[in-house]
């Protein structure tokens, strides 16, 4: 695997961010908490997506701000790249698109483009803007994937027409540069469906990275599983997805964080193997990143920016 990008073989580390609706349940819905990863808690307390929808409407971001954690990833904590879900497997897109108003801008209170945000301050700080996107699985749409539910009746191709491409076309024309499109949980999608979106993206940017997840095996790079690190045999470009605590979205009563100690002997690790260790923030629904993520990030950033200034 070879992403034939020298930036990507360089960064070593980068930021990922899930926010989205999620991120103002923060893991508890009707009293009832999930006792899986929070972003997924549409999917496993089955809550119809009527009744999800209505959680754009409370959805302020009063306490984000896109400039203050690009300049916190790039001066504090050392960070080469930047991942954001623009589309998280709950299908709400995080942007203005003119495809499906079930997005940000036009169905939330913060009103905002969040996207547009994020790449303008990817630019100020020289930032590489990526883009995390659910290509398969969208649980509000009727025709999308959600893992461990009946899929038969449903017409991919038409959430594929309708949704997924539109989208994706949205992502690569109206947000300069995107320097790695961040596919995940492929399911069920054939191999021509993998390479129509490949060739999708690199008809509008040819340099943007396809990530591992894209499936079928057509991915540029190895994605591996959570906190894995494949053996130092492994040749081609590879990248750690991780968290710093037991989810990837915003989840209030997970506080088994990882000492910063552990997230340092981790990224020696990993670079020293040749790969790239992306590590998650999750905001919450205001848009404020938990405290702990900070100073952990900010104590193993001490350290790689002495190393990398020296
Ligand atoms: C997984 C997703 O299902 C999780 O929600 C998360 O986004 C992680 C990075 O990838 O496959």
């Amino acid at each position: 695997k070879d992403t034939r990008q020298k930036w990507f073989k360089d960064a070593k580390y980068g930021l990922f961010i899930h926010w989205g609706l999620y991120s103002l349940l923060g893991g508890e819905h009707k009293g009832q908490k999930t006792e899986h990863i929070a972003e997924w808690i549409m999917n496993y307390l089955d809550i119809p997506a009527e009744e999800y929808r209505e959680l754009a409407k409370s959805f302020r971001g009063e306490n984000f701000s896109a400039e203050d954690i690009v300049r916190r990833a790039k001066e504090e904590w050392g960070m080469q790249y930047l991942v954001f879900t623009s589309k998280h497997h709950e299908g709400f897109a995080m942007w203005d698109s003119k495809c499906s108003d079930y997005n940000v801008v036009k169905a939330s209170p913060y009103g905002k483009d969040v996207l547009k945000e994020f790449q303008l301050a990817c630019r100020k700080y020289g930032m590489k803007f990526c883009l995390y996107y659910s290509q398969a699985q969208d649980w509000d749409d009727p025709d999308g994937y959600a893992y461990g539910k009946d899929n038969s009746h449903k017409n991919f191709r038409k959430y594929m027409d309708n949704k997924c491409i539109p989208q994706l076309k949205e992502l690569l024309t109206e947000y300069g540069e995107i320097s790695i499109l961040w596919f995940d949980t492929p399911m069920d999608m054939k191999e021509e469906e993998s390479r129509e979106l490949i060739e999708l993206v690199k008809s509008y940017q040819p340099a943007c990275i396809i990530s591992g997840r894209i499936g079928n095996g057509l991915g540029e790079y190895l994605s591996t599983g959570d906190n894995f690190i494949p053996r130092l045999t492994y040749e081609g470009d590879w990248e750690v997805p991780a968290t710093l605590n037991d989810t990837w979205g915003f989840n209030k009563d997970d506080e088994n964080w990882k000492e910063p100690d552990d997230i340092l002997r981790l990224l020696l690790k990993i670079v020293s193997r040749g790969g790239n260790y992306l590590l998650n923030i999750g905001p919450d629904g205001t848009g404020k990143v938990p405290e702990r993520s900070c100073e952990i990030l900010s104590e193993v950033g001490k350290y790689v920016r002495e190393n990398a200034e020296a």
